[in-house]
């Protein structure tokens, strides 16, 4: 049975949480990270070196970084549909899961991380503005993508690019200063809490 490593309030491996519900993919899970046990030890960077959650093992398979495990469980056991086999349409998914990954991530440590939970080093004024700013920018960006098609980010039907944006997403609903409304992600953060899945994992209370 696929094995996850990560706490399942952890950002990264809600996604995986997200993905294996969609799907109906049996899992166990161990809480590793912070709280519970340490990533820094020789038993879990032996596992990943990296030192980061979400780690699976599937099959004495070892896989990180929680898009490609994301994508990874879509390609074994989803319909084409959620990662569509279709060169054009696979890269109209990936750019977005990218996106979220790399610059929503950056934004989200200042806004977050900094501003919400003041953890150090994110917690630099500049840097918190730096990212309220950036994170606002990025998710207008979003707010006209969506409100150019939708209701999800590639169209009619809902894919893998759903998932670390719909994380990126809801985060942005639980921030805590002044933001603009933003109607289209507003309508799509309605539409993904049509899904169980994500009510489960994502849309739970957790930022
Ligand atoms: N790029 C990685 C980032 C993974 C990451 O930053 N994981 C965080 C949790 S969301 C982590 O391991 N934090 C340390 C901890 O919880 O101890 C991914 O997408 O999987």
């Amino acid at each position: 049975m696929l094995k996850i490593l990560g706490r399942a309030n952890s950002f990264n491996v809600r996604k995986v949480l997200w993905i294996c519900d969609e799907l109906g993919i049996a899992f166990e899970r161990e809480d590793w990270g912070r709280g519970y046990m340490p990533t820094s030890t020789a038993e879990f960077l032996r596992i990943n070196p990296i030192g980061l959650i979400p780690a699976v093992i599937d099959d004495g398979v070892v896989l990180r970084e929680s898009n490609s495990i994301v994508r990874y469980l879509a390609t074994r056991h989803g319909p084409d549909a959620i990662y569509p086999k279709d060169p054009v349409q696979r890269a109209h998914v990936e750019q977005w899961m990218d996106w979220a990954n790399y610059e929503t991530s950056i934004s989200l440590r200042g806004a977050f991380l900094g501003g919400m939970l003041h953890e150090p080093p994110w917690n630099n004024p500049w840097f918190i503005e730096q990212g309220r700013n950036q994170i606002t920018r990025e998710v207008g960006q979003l707010d006209d993508h969506l409100d150019r098609g939708g209701p999800y980010m590639c169209g009619e039907t809902f894919t893998v690019a759903d998932i670390p944006v719909g994380l990126v997403v809801n985060r942005w609903f639980s921030l805590d200063f002044e933001r603009p409304h933003y109607s289209a992600v507003a309508a799509y953060y309605d539409k993904l809490a049509e899904r169980p899945a994500y009510r489960r994992h994502v849309r739970n209370g957790l930022p």
